[in-house]
């Protein structure tokens, strides 16, 4: 979270990309499940040509378990096989072994028609900063090896993690990739930060509330009156503009919480902090951007 994408940064991360992708058979994305399209970076294609690719659909707990579906049909259309899941699960997580030997099947069989057996499967995770990537490794290896939390892994030289199982070596670089985020389109941006996935101190959160609100009031207009208890005013809806009734609404939850300033005024900043952690948490329960 703690990441600003300098052309430094992103050249830098372009290059181990690359350089370990040569060494491994398989490439496991994650993507963020709320924002399936936005938290994926198309570059990966060309970094990782030539490899075998599993996408995980990650934090899935706190996505549209619907539109989660959707998106999972669409890209195993499209030939990559894709699982959506809570990497802080263990038993979620453990179906991803199989995947990977799945996945690679047809390296297993070039290797057989040579007369290799059991030649180890390698492979690496890869994904935006704060999708997950340490977690899965922490789930797949079953201990706390690999640093969780908002900063990119720390070991600088390759190491390998052995995962055992389904009677194969999986060998994973214990160092994730790092892929930087497309910001060009401005609505990429703004789900990305809803979703908590780029730094949250140089944002406006009350423009990202009512981002929030406006997409909520459109595509689940159930969630924010049965959450807070407030009920949206048809007058207002009528005649204001989008945005207001948002600021309206912001301030409605606000006061419903006597989140105040000194006075009786509504603390719209400290109501837009509250409501973007309930969503970050899915405290307004499972809900895609995308
Ligand atoms: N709800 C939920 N949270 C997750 C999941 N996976 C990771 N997290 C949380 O997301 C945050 C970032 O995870 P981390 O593994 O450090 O991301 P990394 O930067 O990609 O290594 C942590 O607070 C994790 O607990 C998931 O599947 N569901
Ligand atoms: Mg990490």
């Amino acid at each position: 979270m703690e990441y600003q994408w300098y052309p430094g940064h992103m050249t830098r991360a372009r290059r181990m990309m690359e350089e370990n992708c040569k060494l491994v058979d398989l490439v496991i994305e994650l993507a963020d499940a709320r924002i399936p399209v936005s938290s994926r970076n198309p570059d990966i294609d060309r970094l990782c040509a030539g490899k075998s690719r599993i996408l995980i659909l990650n934090k899935a707990d706190l996505a549209d378990p619907e539109r989660t579906e959707i998106y999972r049909r669409q890209e195993e259309q499209r030939g990559v096989p894709v699982l959506p899941m809570d990497a802080r699960k263990r038993a979620e997580v453990s179906g991803l072994r199989a995947s990977v030997i799945r996945a690679c099947q047809s390296k297993i069989e070039r290797d057989r028609k040579r007369g290799i057996l059991n030649r180890p499967l390698r492979a690496m995770i890869a994904g935006i900063p704060n999708v997950g990537k340490s977690t899965l490794i922490n789930s797949l290896v079953g201990k706390s090896s690999a640093k969780t939390g908002n900063k990119p892994g720390v070991t600088r030289g390759k190491q390998w993690i052995t995962l055992n199982g389904n009677g194969r070596v999986i060998q994973l670089l214990d160092t994730p990739g790092i892929l930087w985020p497309k910001f060009e389109d401005p609505k990429v941006g703004i789900r990305l930060a809803l979703a908590g996935a780029v730094n949250d101190d140089i944002l406006d959160h009350e423009d990202l509330a009512c981002r929030l609100l406006t997409y909520l009031q459109n595509r689940y207009p159930e969630i924010i009156p049965e959450r807070y208890g407030i009920t949206v005013e048809e007058r207002n809806a009528a005649v204001l503009a989008e945005r207001e009734q948002a600021a309206d609404m912001l301030a409605a939850i606000g006061r419903r919480r006597g989140i105040l300033k000194k006075g009786s005024e509504v603390d719209t900043v400290r109501t837009a902090a509250l409501l973007l952690d309930d969503f970050r948490s899915g405290r307004l329960g499972r809900i895609s951007l995308e």
